[in-house]
């Protein structure tokens, strides 16, 4: 039997300290504001970006939407990043992903101020993750972290194993189980024998996007599995990338779907931001 790691309780937890620091800002004339930018209507981005205004209400923050229709030009959403990097009362920025296909994802990340970057998708920004000086973390794979932390689960000289090597979660995820020096592995979809490998790890984080794909027969007995993915089952309900039900009882931690990482992303993205707003009004 696994302990379930709660993204909802650990996320409200973060987001309490998170307040505090709000009100102590605010007690200075500062307010955080957060500018998020959703292009097109894609329903799951939607379902996401209402929850970040959620999070933003809960903590004390101030929120822009910026919802454009799918037939935005680069040129008009170019425009709008502009200015809010340029915007006093806006500390972070965020545009949604992913874009619709005839817009061009790098260079609308490459057009956000590396200072207002709260994803810290922004290249120099990643490159600063890199290297282990950054002011922001990339708010998925932060997130996970806390999961860990939460737990005290540390992972110095453990086995850990990410299957996935997006630059949105597997490559940063690896990067940071790496400054807490673990031995990581990458896997992706050319790795040979992936049973092999993911049957190893103390540590198993999947974020492949696809529904229940860490089966009973993929986990070590008493790893600790982190679910990333968001997926519909064959009935149409939320799942993960873990096949919850047979690998929970193998499991010594796990995190469900929904109620694990995700609001753990979204509480990140609060975090940042908080620091986005005192680096920008020169605090600490
Ligand atoms: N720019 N794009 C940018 N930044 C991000 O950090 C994201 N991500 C990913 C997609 N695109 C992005 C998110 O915000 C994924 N993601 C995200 C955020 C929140 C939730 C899931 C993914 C979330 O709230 N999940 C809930 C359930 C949501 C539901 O009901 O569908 C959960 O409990 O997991």
């Amino acid at each position: 039997m696994a302990k379930i790691i709660s993204g909802k309780e650990v996320s409200a937890a973060v987001r309490e300290q998170i307040r505090k620091e709000c009100d102590e800002l605010k007690a200075k004339g500062i307010a955080p504001g957060l500018a998020v930018i959703i292009v097109g209507d894609d329903p799951a981005s939607r379902v996401y970006v209402n929850n970040k205004k959620k999070a933003c209400a809960d903590v004390g923050f101030v929120s822009e939407e910026y919802a454009l229709g799918a037939d935005t030009t680069q040129e008009e959403l170019l425009g709008l990043i502009r200015e809010l990097n340029n915007k006093k009362e806006i500390n972070g920025i965020l545009c949604q992903l992913p874009l619709p296909a005839h817009l061009d994802e790098k260079a609308v990340i490459n057009a956000i101020s590396p200072l207002k970057d709260v994803d810290a998708f922004h290249p120099s920004n990643v490159g600063g993750i890199m290297i282990g000086d950054y002011n922001f973390l990339p708010c998925t794979p932060a997130g996970v972290m806390e999961m860990l932390h939460s737990e005290n689960i540390d992972i110095t000289g453990k086995n850990c194993v990410v299957i996935g090597r997006s630059n949105i979660v597997g490559k940063p995820m690896a990067m940071l189980m790496l400054h807490e020096n673990a031995t990581v592995t990458i896997c992706h979809s050319r790795t040979q024998d992936l049973k092999g490998i993911c049957s190893k790890a103390d540590v198993l984080v999947a974020a492949v996007g696809r529904p229940k794909f860490v089966t009973a027969d993929m986990v070590k007995e008493g790893a600790v599995v982190l679910d990333v993915g968001i997926n519909r089952d064959e009935n149409g309900k939320l799942c993960g990338d873990v096949d919850f039900e047979s690998v929970e009882p193998k499991a010594s931690y796990i995190t469900p779907v929904p109620g694990g990482v995700g609001p753990m992303t979204i509480a990140m993205l609060m975090k940042n931001t908080l620091k986005a707003a005192k680096i920008q009004n020169d605090i600490r």
